[in-house]
């Protein structure tokens, strides 16, 4: 079992307490690694050394090519050590082994798209009157936060770490409780580089206690946070005591919408994969389906026994569908399909969790499809975090994009239709932050911008969008006549 340190100033510490924390492996059940229990006083620590090091300015007056230089070193170095990492995120979120070397791939993306931005970040001249030049300047805004969730936590730490790192800021990320492994692999790569001390610092520990630390501090500059709509809030109302700008990311229900007009091969194949990727814990997971009723029983059918011949078992071996990442979501994603058989939903498949051969300490789930779905009730409208999908079916092109419109989050929405003009026509009725026709997820996503409407939370990451979220627009007015 690994003893691992937090990384603070370029140091690797133990917790000031000298607490710790085991970290299991979702599969079985058994310890993989401790870490240290952070508190207060070692937010406190870590923020001082951002702080210190943001100040000193070594790492804003590198030159914007050879910040870019270190963060481009960083997507060689994660790739050099792919193998490493995609198995340290499987033992430590669950997921099938070939979705955590996607995880670490895109991870690389992220730092490699950034890197060529850090000379590209521009200003612009403003016309006032004759005498007066007028410009501005995009500036770091100093000590960034990132609370990191447990899905994907080497992807979501890289995507905005190398964001607000190459455009001059100085970082300290929380990682989940559950999953911190890999950013403090990405701390030891990063020790590897150039990057002067005190600009990306990791500290470990419970979110109640390290994380509430961290987004209340008074002298942090920006706080990017993943998770559920309940922390969000809490992060949001702490981040406004100090007037500290906030980027929310906050998951979602989203809804795959499939027209009778569709090339159904294509929309079931991804109403599948969206729906089982990483077991279903994915902020833009595929988990409602609302489909036309001429074909819904055909399209169901088929669907059911998709789901039915997948494998689910321990990420290592590399199955459809790993375990749900600990116990607590495990409990929390069993108490919504309860919630529903009191509902008398219809359930087609799945509907119970099953044990796995020398894995019976691991929380795995079938994948589930549940129909006669109440519109209004929480398995309608809360996102579960697990393989479930609810069925819904529709006659109308404005009773689709009602039912699509009808959850308080808005993040994606699948729309599968062979017509053009309805394709546009829905796109723009339905309330949420990214739309796919045709596909669900393209690419990747690396350079679109991503976050969502309503309470799927504000601002975005991802692509160029981002950077705003990491500088500051100062404005410069010269009189020189
Ligand atoms: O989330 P939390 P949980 C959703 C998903 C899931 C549910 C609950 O539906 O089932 O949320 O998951 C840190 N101050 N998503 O309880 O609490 C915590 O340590 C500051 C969707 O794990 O939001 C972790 O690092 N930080 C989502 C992070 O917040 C605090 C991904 C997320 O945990 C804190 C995860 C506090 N008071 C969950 N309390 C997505 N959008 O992808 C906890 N944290």
């Amino acid at each position: 079992m690994d003893k691992l340190k937090m990384y603070i100033a370029g140091e690797w510490k133990k917790s000031r307490t000298g607490k710790k924390m085991t970290i299991t492996n979702p599969a079985n059940g058994e310890a993989i690694a401790e870490v240290p229990e952070g508190d207060e006083q070692d937010i406190h620590e870590a923020v001082n050394a951002a702080r210190t090091a943001f100040e000193s300015k070594t790492w804003q007056q590198f030159k914007p090519h050879e910040r870019g230089r270190i963060i481009y070193e960083m997507a060689g170095k994660i790739r050099e050590r792919k193998e490493e990492l995609a198995h340290l995120e499987t033992l430590d979120v669950g997921k099938p082994l070939s979705q955590a070397y996607a995880d670490v791939e895109a991870a690389a993306r992220y730092f490699e798209y950034y890197a060529g931005m850090a000379d590209k970040i521009l200003g612009e001249t403003i016309p006032i009157e004759y005498g007066i030049l007028d410009y501005t300047v995009r500036e770091p805004v100093g000590v960034t936060a990132h609370i990191i969730p447990w899905n994907y936590p080497i992807q979501i730490t890289s995507r905005s770490v190398a964001a607000a790192i190459v455009t001059g800021n100085a970082v300290v990320v929380k990682p989940a409780e559950d999953t911190p492994l890999t950013a403090l692999k990405l701390a030891e790569i990063f020790a590897e580089t150039n990057l002067p001390k005190g600009i990306f610092n990791v500290v470990t520990g419970y979110g109640y206690e390290v994380g509430a630390a961290l987004s209340s501090h008074p002298d942090i500059n920006h706080i990017t946070f993943t998770g559920s709509v309940g922390t969000g809030t809490t992060v949001m109302m702490a981040a406004a005591k100090n007037v500290v700008p906030v980027t929310l990311e906050l998951g979602g229900k989203s809804p795959n919408i499939v027209f009778a007009d569709c090339d159904q091969d294509a929309a079931l194949e991804w109403v599948v994969k969206s729906l089982i990727q990483n077991a279903g814990q994915t902020c833009s997971a595929g988990s409602r389906l609302i489909i036309h009723e001429s074909i819904k029983e055909e399209f169901v059918g088929k669907l059911v026994e998709k789901l039915e011949g997948l494998t689910v078992g321990p990420g290592l071996s590399d199955p459809d569908i790993g375990p749900i990442v600990s116990q607590k979501q495990f409990e929390r994603m069993k108490s919504f399909i309860e919630q529903a058989k009191e509902d008398e939903v219809d359930i087609l498949t799945g509907g119970k969790e099953i044990l796995v051969e020398e894995n019976e300490g691991g929380f795995y789930f079938l994948p589930t499809v549940v129909n006669k779905v109440d519109p209004q009730s929480l398995l309608a409208q809360e996102e579960i975090f697990g393989p479930v999908l609810a069925v819904f079916s529709f006659q109308t092109e404005d009773e689709a994009i009602q039912l699509a419109n009808n959850t308080e989050y808005g993040l994606v929405t699948g729309i599968w239709t062979t017509d053009v003009k309805r394709a546009h026509r829905v796109a723009s009725k339905v309330r949420s932050g990214q739309v796919f026709i045709n596909n669900y997820g393209a690419g990747g996503g690396i350079q679109m911008p991503f976050g969502g409407y309503k309470k799927s939370g504000f601002g975005r990451e991802k692509g160029l969008e981002a950077l705003r979220n990491y500088t500051q627009l100062k404005n410069v007015a010269l009189k020189y006549d």
